[in-house]
């Protein structure tokens, strides 16, 4: 499709592996603003500290029928493939030698937007779930903290990049995007994930 850049990859623990430049920048760029002006974001309420408050990210969810996924707390229903997400979906599977059936979407509006410690460990992913999560726009510190041990670290996702999650990550390791107070702009984040379809 000639969407793709340069590959370059950075050693981290194993079950993860990151790439830049999965999409180049031009087919990343085209990406983000197709999906900032065509995604019907959803504004989610989470159970905080006692009471409802507004999640501090946007999100959907989209897969094949069936394909139903819980997140902040409720189920939710997937919307259709839309022809941007399936290609860009044929691409991540093709790459990560999974078939995703469904990708949440988070937007993170700018810097004051996050989404905080937790492992992508939900029943419906099954044991040792493999994740694609791509990122759009702008660049964002990811942290991964080894539950054990306590050890984390930081990871910059840039623009077009990928991170691949498989094998023990998700239940060895937690993850979390950092708020910033540096002015950034938006960023889209695309987990594919594969979950059990329920009918
Ligand atoms: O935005 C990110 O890079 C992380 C998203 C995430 O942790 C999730 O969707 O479970």
């Amino acid at each position: 499709m000639g969407e793709q850049g340069e590959f370059f990859e950075r050693s981290l623990p194993a079950g993860f592996s990151y790439s830049t430049g999965f999409l180049r920048t031009s087919a990343a760029t085209e990406l983000m603003a197709g999906l900032l002006g065509g995604v019907p974001w959803e504004e989610e309420e989470i159970f905080l500290h006692g009471r409802m408050v507004k999640s501090p990210r946007l999100t959907a969810w989209y897969g094949d029928p069936g394909a139903s996924y819980m997140y902040s707390g409720v189920p939710h229903e997937p919307m259709e493939w839309t022809p941007e997400l399936s290609a860009i979906r044929e691409l991540v599977s093709s790459s990560a030698q999974v078939s995703f059936n469904s990708v949440l979407l988070n937007l993170y509006r700018d810097g004051s937007d996050s989404v905080s410690w937790h492992s992508d460990d939900e029943e419906e992913l099954g044991a040792e779930p493999t994740i694609a999560s791509m990122s759009l726009g702008a660049t964002r510190r990811f942290r991964l903290r080894e539950r054990r041990t306590r050890e984390s670290l930081g990871l910059d996702l840039a623009d077009g990049s990928l991170l691949l999650m498989s094998g023990t990550s998700q239940r060895d390791w937690e993850h979390c995007l950092t708020k910033t107070k540096r002015a950034v702009g938006p960023r889209i984040n695309l987990t594919f994930r594969v979950v059990r379809v329920s009918r």
